[in-house]
């Protein structure tokens, strides 16, 4: 019997994403149930080519449910994956709500795929979006060379602030599109008006702050990329600085990183080991002008990677570029790689 998965959260951002990748995927799935909130019952969505009708969020809905992936709000996940996990699913979340919980194991499948099987609480949970735009390079080149300290800037999408974000830029930028503004102080911001979601106008700008304000001027996206990549990688007390900056882009996070090892690094051997790292794409011929960029890597799979230099000062530490769609890789498709660790897992049970 091929196991059957439920998609909480099927008619959101990520949840629409990832009915595209399941059709696209290896059909490794008996039953897909959609499910969502109570007032999306009844709707009809297409999956791997077929109408499935949703069913409302119960305790029902996870009746026979060996696989369940969570793409709802961290209060909404906080509730449910519990009762999917006590039910005899496993959960598979998206959210927030158990990322540090060390009782629940936070899976990249290229990384740490080892780590899904021990999952005490039923409870497996996906990285966030800005992390997992970087992790799978940052894993592969820690493997060879032994990551002892990380040092990244992120240059974040606005799909990663949901719909609002999004529809925030789009008429930004169309009040600002063919004006001379942005040469004189506060002329873009006068002009946009509403900022949405951001502290300041993210058309014409950049804004040096993601996610909500924590302790001594932290905020929560710097402190996930941290928290979140010390577990993936089983390295507790990695040093890490992240400083997460908003852009005028769409869908897809880039990230600078400054990677210091213990053991002296070479271009020609991290070529070499991004070029043949699954998930990664090496894309580094600076002189033809070929590097990843959001604009080039929106809607691909896997990480990409640029701008490979052996730093000057340090031959132990390395700078690289890299993009990640941060819905894809980013949410959706990682969540559904981690089901299918789960389900290869359940078979050979
Ligand atoms: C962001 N990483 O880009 C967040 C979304 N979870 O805002």
């Amino acid at each position: 019997r091929k196991p059957t998965l439920a998609v909480v959260g099927a008619t959101g951002a990520v949840g629409t994403v990832m009915r595209g990748i399941l059709s696209e995927r290896a059909d490794i799935w008996g039953e897909i149930r959609l499910i969502a909130s109570p007032r999306s019952a009844g709707r009809k969505l297409t999956v791997r080519g077929e109408e499935v009708e949703v069913v409302a969020l119960s305790e029902e809905s996870f009746e026979g449910v060996d696989v369940a992936m969570f793409d709802v709000p961290d209060e909404v996940s906080a509730q449910w994956a519990p009762v999917a996990a006590a039910k005899g699913a496993v959960a598979v979340d998206n959210s927030g709500a158990f990322r540090m919980d060390p009782d629940v194991p936070l899976v990249v499948p290229e990384v740490n795929a080892h780590a899904a099987r021990n999952r005490p609480r039923g409870i497996i949970s996906n990285p966030n979006c800005t992390t997992l735009s970087m992790i799978v390079a940052l894993g592969a080149l820690h493997a060879e060379f032994g990551l002892s300290e990380l040092i990244v800037s992120s240059y974040q999408a606005v799909s990663g602030s949901g719909k609002e974000g999004v529809d925030t830029l789009r008429d930004q930028v169309a009040k600002v599109a063919g004006t001379d503004l942005g040469t004189h102080p506060g002329d873009v911001r006068r002009a946009v008006g509403d900022l949405g979601p951001y502290p300041a106008p993210i058309a014409f700008n950049v804004v040096p702050f993601a996610g909500s304000l924590k302790e001594d001027g932290w905020t929560s996206e710097e402190l996930k990329v941290r928290n979140e990549s010390r577990k993936i990688l089983g390295l507790p007390d990695l040093r890490v600085t992240a400083t997460c900056v908003r852009v005028p882009v769409i869908t897809t996070h880039s990230l600078t990183v400054h990677a210091r090892f213990e053991n002296e690094v070479s271009v020609a051997k991290a070529h070499e080991i991004l070029s043949s790292a699954p998930g990664v794409v090496l894309c580094d011929s600076p002189e033809k002008g070929e590097f990843p960029t959001p604009a080039d890597v929106v809607g691909t799979d896997p990480t990409w990677v640029g701008r490979v230099r052996r730093s000057m000062d340090d031959p132990n530490a390395l700078e690289l570029f890299v993009c990640g769609d941060n819905l894809r890789k980013g949410a959706a498709l990682n969540t559904a790689q981690i089901a299918e660790v789960v389900a290869a897992e359940l078979n050979a049970a």
